[in-house]
């Protein structure tokens, strides 16, 4: 693949940035480390070098670093990690590594993905190619979102339990992993066509999501709730964080500043984010939660509740990352340990590392949001 080195201009500031760093610590003592965009980059390149290969169907990420394939909604989240790089680097070498990837996956799972039963799958890479289409213009990310979305909405959306959508198509029982990003996804349409039916189905996916599956005393989200009625109540980051995102996106503050304080004050030991398995679904929650978490920081000028505490967490991630291929796992209390290791559970250090940053590209140019 094409080298990833940041762009020539972000030098100068940069510099800057490790003098007046270097001249305040001679004043007043070393700070606590702070992540950098050298760090940001070298664990991506890291990331791609041990995971990243092509073939002539287009580019892809191994499951591990011993190989194979990730699949469906671990790669769409591979797609949008790569957007996340670009949003803060800029980076036009990510621009086209996300189209090889798309590619790949197209190659894999064709345009028409409602042979997928999970309706979240879906939604995932709907989110991934609404956000490529605000960078890149192109059409074809466009397309295949809408397309996507008007389909899945259509099987996945009805009126049992009030409303909300069914997490597969066997239709029992309806996830916060699929109702966050479907708000999310809904409204990136909403912005991409300009069309209000996407906004008010961004807004019934919310209330429905809020008034069901959210604790408006704590901020906790709850995972699902069975067709029975039966609640599972247990809290994981990812539904925390596509909760935000969409709290954020609709102007529910209060709600995204209550899930937000939730993760930080209650899912947070010693100011960590939780310790997920190194592999398997979870491993990649922490990242999920800190895309949406930090842009909510951003877009609402809220850095003084959350961005030393997003960066403690990234320095975590970028400290236990081991010295033989710069790899950080999921679990950022404990050093990255030799051997095998899962691309999808590697992926959150990697998203840490570029939302803790200040972004550079604030908003998509062709849908700001
Ligand atoms: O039960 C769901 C979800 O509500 C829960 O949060 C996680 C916890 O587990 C499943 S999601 C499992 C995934 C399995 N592989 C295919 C994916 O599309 C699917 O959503 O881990």
């Amino acid at each position: 693949m094409m080298p990833f080195t940041p762009p020539s201009r972000l030098k100068i500031p940069c510099l800057l940035a490790l003098l007046i760093t270097t001249f305040i610590e001679l004043l007043t003592g070393p700070a606590a480390h702070a992540s950098t965009s050298a760090e940001a980059d070298a664990i991506f390149n890291a990331y791609n070098k041990a995971f990243y290969f092509t073939n002539d169907a287009g580019g892809f990420y191994r499951a591990k670093t011993d190989g194979g394939k990730t699949f469906f909604w671990d790669r769409a989240e591979q797609l949008e990690m790569i957007l996340d790089v670009y949003e803060r680097s800029t980076n036009p070498a990510c621009l086209t590594l996300f189209s090889n990837v798309f590619k790949g996956f197209v190659a894999d799972h064709g345009t028409n993905w409602s042979h997928n039963e999970f309706n979240d799958d879906i939604m995932w890479m709907v989110i991934a190619c609404s956000r490529a289409y605000g960078y890149t213009g192109n059409p074809v990310f466009r397309d295949i979102a809408k397309d996507n979305f008007d389909r899945c909405y259509a099987r996945a959306w009805s009126t049992n339990l009030g409303g909300g959508l069914w997490w597969k198509t066997n239709n029992q029982s309806k996830h916060s992993c699929v109702n966050g990003p479907a708000a999310i996804a809904a409204f990136l349409l909403y912005r991409i066509y300009d069309d209000t039916n996407y906004l008010a189905k961004s807004e019934s996916i919310y209330q429905w999501e809020r008034s069901v599956l959210f604790d408006s005393t704590t901020g906790q989200i709850y995972d699902n709730i069975r067709l029975s009625g039966q609640l599972q109540k247990i809290a994981f980051t990812y539904n925390e964080g596509t909760f935000i995102g969409a709290a954020n996106f609709l102007g529910h503050t209060n709600d995204a500043r209550l899930a937000a304080d939730y993760v930080k004050n209650v899912l947070c030991h010693d100011g960590l984010l939780p310790q997920y398995n190194p592999s398997g679904d979870t491993s990649g929650f922490n990242g999920i939660c800190v895309r949406w978490l930090a842009r909510f920081m951003n877009d609402r000028g809220l850095q003084s509740s959350y961005a030393a505490w997003l960066q403690t967490n990234a320095d975590a991630a970028w400290q236990i990352r081991r010295p033989s291929d710069d790899l950080s796992w999921p679990r950022w209390q404990e050093p990255t340990p030799p051997g095998v290791l899962d691309a999808w559970g590697c992926s959150s250090s990697v998203v840490i590392l570029q939302v803790a940053q200040p972004k550079t590209l604030f908003q998509p140019p062709l849908m700001p949001l």
